[in-house]
């Protein structure tokens, strides 16, 4: 009896010392509130220091590129109607918004990425924004499948020009969980090749 109890107890005091304790891990890794992780945690003041009023589109393009909203205007302009942000961990949808914008790979191919032959396609698309918060895309999504036609550089929210976060909000429409590359305060588009 007294046996048991002793194992019982020293099981109990391992498993609380543990940090790899389930329960533990939990409360680690859940966010404070579902609002603060899944909105852009940027205060105000934070958010004009990070506006970014133009993007760069760098890496292995022949033509780098620093884009202005003007810029963007006189490219093929898209008006987007299904946007709604979703984000990954179950915040209610921000839904009914509408954007103006241009295609990624529409910028892309204006910056020509090099390929040195046919095969030569297997890249990767950072976007990302003054906070330093990123999304990726591959070359074959963008070029390859659907995925480039939903994917665009927005400079316009609901009729009115994007400037409480930057100039410029990266979106995907057709994700399944939107908030993960919807990138706001977006400011270069960077093209590595992979090695
Ligand atoms: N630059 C930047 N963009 C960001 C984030 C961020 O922290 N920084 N958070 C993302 C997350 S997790 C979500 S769910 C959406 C929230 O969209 P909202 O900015 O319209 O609230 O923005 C995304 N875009
Ligand atoms: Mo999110």
């Amino acid at each position: 009896m007294i046996k048991t109890t002793l194992i019982a107890t020293a099981v109990l005091v391992g498993f609380s010392l543990s940090n790899c304790s389930p329960n533990e891990q939990k409360k680690q890794d859940k966010p404070t509130t579902a609002k603060e992780a899944c909105s852009s945690p940027m205060s105000a003041a934070d958010s004009a220091k990070a506006m970014s009023t133009q993007i760069e589109i760098k890496g292995e393009v022949e033509h780098p590129l620093v884009l202005t909203v003007d810029s963007l205007k006189q490219m093929k302009v898209v008006d987007i109607t299904d946007l709604k942000v979703v984000c990954q961990n179950g915040m209610a949808p921000k839904l009914g918004k509408s954007g103006k914008g241009v295609l990624l790979k529409d910028l892309l191919d204006k910056a020509k990425i090099i390929q040195k032959g046919h095969k030569d396609r297997n890249f990767y698309i950072v976007a990302r924004a003054t906070d330093n918060y990123m999304a990726t895309f591959s070359w074959a999504e963008l070029f390859n499948s659907n995925t480039g036609d939903s994917t665009f550089v927005m400079f316009e929210e609901n009729g009115q020009p994007i400037k409480n976060t930057g100039n410029f909000v990266l979106n995907c429409t057709s994700d399944i969980k939107t908030g993960i590359r919807h990138v706001r305060w977006l400011k270069s588009i960077e093209v590595y090749r992979v090695n």
